[in-house]
């Protein structure tokens, strides 16, 4: 099917690109690579696109409190740069977004801005509490990822809204990170995945877990889970506690290519492994840096 006529604009400043947002019936076009589709499937049809490209400021990447992606920045920019080193659990995560070309065009932040349940990129934001920057006829504000994502395909940006940037808090000394996902074929989105960042003190004793699962509910579900890893620190222990875990956040529903209970199976089994990987990489990192 082709897509439905629409108008193309590529504003130069973030001023003009919100002017050209302003009555709701435009679309941000970022990388293209989930916008695309959804119009030549006539999902959408937006009388404009508003091609965010050409503004210069969006295609900056900084390193002072964390790493700042902006908006223009394409996944493969992050893949491969030097900076996003401090963020260990985006370099993981990366690789499982789609395949390297679709990487090559998609944004980070028009991950984000989609918000697909099944997306890598979200569960990241939120497990590592990062901050969104959203420009709108209001002005400025910044939301916390883990009130962002509000449902599927829906955030806390508004149709007259831009997301300009994000920022993911940098690794710190003494805190480890997992990633894994199940997904059909290599590249396609997840039917179950979580991210996991545990923090320990000098001592190797647990001050802080979190995990973020995602392919299991309408949105990425973070989960404080500290307790949990301080009593069953390995992954057979783990094991049955993430089981149980697993049936009070795996609410998506089946469809043919798993049930909500193989969801929920995934989840536990992901969830014990990579919380126990987090705690040995966040103890050698203590270890190394003392
Ligand atoms: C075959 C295929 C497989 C894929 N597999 C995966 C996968 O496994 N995991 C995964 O996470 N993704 C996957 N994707 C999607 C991923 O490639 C996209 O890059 C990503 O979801 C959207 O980024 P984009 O920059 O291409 O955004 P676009 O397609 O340009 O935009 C997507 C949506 O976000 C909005 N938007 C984008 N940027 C902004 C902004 N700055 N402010 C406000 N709104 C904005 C757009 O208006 C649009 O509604 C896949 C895509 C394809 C085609």
């Amino acid at each position: 099917m082709k897509a439905p006529p629409f108008a193309y604009v590529r504003p130069a400043t973030l001023d003009d690109v919100l002017g050209e947002l302003a009555g709701g019936d435009a679309k941000v076009l970022a990388g293209g690579q989930s916008l695309v589709p959804v119009l030549a499937m006539r999902l959408g049809r937006p009388a404009t696109l508003v091609d965010i490209g050409a503004v210069r400021e969006l295609h900056a990447v900084e390193s002072r409190d964390g790493l700042r992606v902006g908006a223009a920045v394409r996944q493969r920019t992050i893949e491969r740069s030097a900076e996003a080193r401090a963020v260990p659990l985006i370099g993981m995560a990366l690789p499982f977004v789609g395949h390297r070309e679709l990487r090559s065009r998609g944004t980070v932040v028009g991950s984000l801005a989609h918000a697909d349940p099944a997306a890598e990129l979200p569960a990241v934001a939120a497990c590592l509490e990062a901050s969104i920057e959203v420009a709108g006829p209001a002005g400025r504000r910044t939301v916390p990822a883990t009130e962002f994502f509000t449902g599927a395909m829906t955030t806390g940006a508004g149709p007259e809204d831009v997301v300009v940037a994000v920022t993911f808090p940098a690794a710190r000394p003494g805190e480890g990170f997992g990633f894994a996902e199940i997904a059909r074929r290599h590249g396609d989105f997840a039917l179950a995945g979580v991210a996991a960042r545990v923090r320990v003190g000098a001592d190797g004793a647990v001050e802080q877990a979190r995990i973020t699962g995602f392919g299991i509910s309408d949105r990425p579900v973070t989960r404080d889970v500290t307790a949990l890893v301080r009593e069953h620190p390995t992954e057979e222990r783990l094991r049955p506690e993430t089981a149980r875990l697993a049936a009070e956040v795996v609410d998506t529903g089946g469809d043919a290519h798993g049930s909500t209970g193989y969801r929920r199976r995934l989840y536990g089994v992901l969830a014990a492994r990579e919380l126990a990987a987090a705690l040995r990489r966040a103890r050698t990192s203590t270890e190394e840096a003392a």
